[in-house]
């Protein structure tokens, strides 16, 4: 027996970051979450699973028009030819309330309740499916400890969407802890909500898949669904499959060794290539970030509008129509030699160890804290943040900041 789980496929979201400029790929971005779905679909008939388990977030939001909605019955009917069913429920931006058009889908699609949890049990496989949906967007109680039991003698999969115990950068929804799914009995929990795959427990399995498709920088890495093999009732084989049809990378680049802009236009270069190759055949969207104190930093900064153009050409150059440029960040140094710095007999040698000093001693460590106390104290408190920027740490780190800056400044013109 085997089946897809996949989640947040997010349909008809916009692809973000992306600004438009001669020969980038503007055509195969437009509908790439589509695409990313029928790659799904094809994987599930290809692989001819029994069934498809999709744990929340199928739409990015109420729909504007049907479209999105008549595209993902479509798909759902090719499943249905292929006589593989689908159960699914509503995630935090698909939930009940957010959605407000209606579709009838076809027949082989099993939504789970948005008001308590729900099973279906698939006699003919030995498989018990439990899950409930959202009915709101902000759902903040334990949906799962209210699922029920495992039924004996059944694979037993749970589906949920949560963020499970706070994962960082995600709304804190319908939050559980891995103990308490593990604690259940089930076999295998078919999560979704966090976009990065991630396997948190083997034996029973806990995971998320990953969306389908990177919609931003953030996103990065190959995308796609978990592919389940279970053999007599236990699982076989847990495996990530890619459906995705672009990538997003960060590509980094140290310009250390570069002497001219031209050099690091080489250097780009062959890092886009790598990170091409390891898209196996999809397009590529980066960020390119360039940094490291280098020799190339005052041709690049007394030109940027050139080097940025210059480094959008060999991106087109490495293959026409593969590789797009979300953003180029320049952000080199001057080539300094900072460690010898103290040892100069000069005002800079006098402000480096002057600063190395100050940051080396608690005591005017201290004294600094206090006498940007007032200051802090008279900033609203929207720009105060949550760190403390007059703690001992960050007052270190700030003045490691300032003798880079100022030296920086001091010395360039005279690095080359
Ligand atoms: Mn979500």
């Amino acid at each position: 027996m085997k089946f897809v789980h996949a989640a947040d496929l997010h349909l008809d979201s916009p692809l973000r970051g992306l600004e438009r400029y001669e020969g980038a790929p503007v055509d195969r971005l437009r509908g790439a979450t589509r695409a990313a779905m029928e790659n799904l679909v094809e994987l599930c008939v290809g692989e001819r699973v029994d069934f498809v388990v999709l744990a929340g977030d199928l739409y990015d939001g109420d729909w504007r028009d049907y479209s999105t909605a008549l595209f993902f019955a479509s798909q759902l009917s090719h499943l249905r030819q292929a006589g593989i069913r689908v159960y699914w429920l509503r995630g935090n931006h698909d939930a009940q309330s957010q959605i407000t058009k209606h579709l009838r889908l076809p027949e082989n699609s099993f939504e789970f309740s948005s008001r308590r949890p729900q099973s279906f049990v698939l006699d003919d496989l030995g498989v018990a499916i439990h899950g409930q949906g959202f009915a709101k967007r902000a759902v903040t109680d334990d949906l799962a400890a209210k699922y029920p039991a495992s039924i004996d003698g059944y694979f037993n999969i749970g589906v949920l969407h949560t963020c499970v115990s706070g994962r960082a950068g995600h709304e804190p929804y319908a939050p559980c802890s891995v103990e308490t799914l593990v604690a259940k009995g089930y076999d295998y929990w078919a999560l979704g909500h966090v976009h990065r795959r991630e396997v948190l427990h083997r034996d029973p399995w806990v995971v998320f898949p990953g969306n389908l498709q990177g919609r931003h920088v953030r996103e990065t890495g190959a995308k796609g669904a978990t592919l389940v093999t279970v053999e007599d009732g236990e699982v076989a084989d847990v495996a990530h499959q890619p459906v995705d049809v672009l990538r997003w990378a960060r590509v980094e680049v140290d310009a250390g060794s570069c002497v001219s802009g031209d050099d690091v236009v080489d250097a780009v270069r062959a890092a886009l290539e790598q990170a091409l190759d390891a898209c196996d055949g999809r397009p590529l969207a980066a960020r390119v970030a360039i940094s490291g104190g280098s020799r190339a930093h005052d041709q690049l900064q007394s030109n940027p509008a050139h080097w940025m153009s210059a480094l959008r050409a060999v991106a087109i150059d490495v293959e026409p129509e593969a590789i797009w440029l979300e953003r180029i960040e320049l952000a080199t140094d001057p080539a300094i030699d900072f460690s010898a710095l103290d040892q100069r007999d000069d005002a800079v040698g006098q402000l480096v160890r002057s600063l190395r000093e100050i940051a080396g001693d608690p005591d005017s460590i201290e004294a600094l804290s206090d006498s940007l106390a007032d200051l802090r104290a008279k900033l609203p408190a929207e720009l105060r943040g949550d760190d403390d920027p007059t703690a001992a740490a960050a007052l270190r780190e700030a003045i490691g900041d300032v003798e880079r800056l100022l030296v920086s400044r001091l010395l360039d013109g005279d690095s080359s």
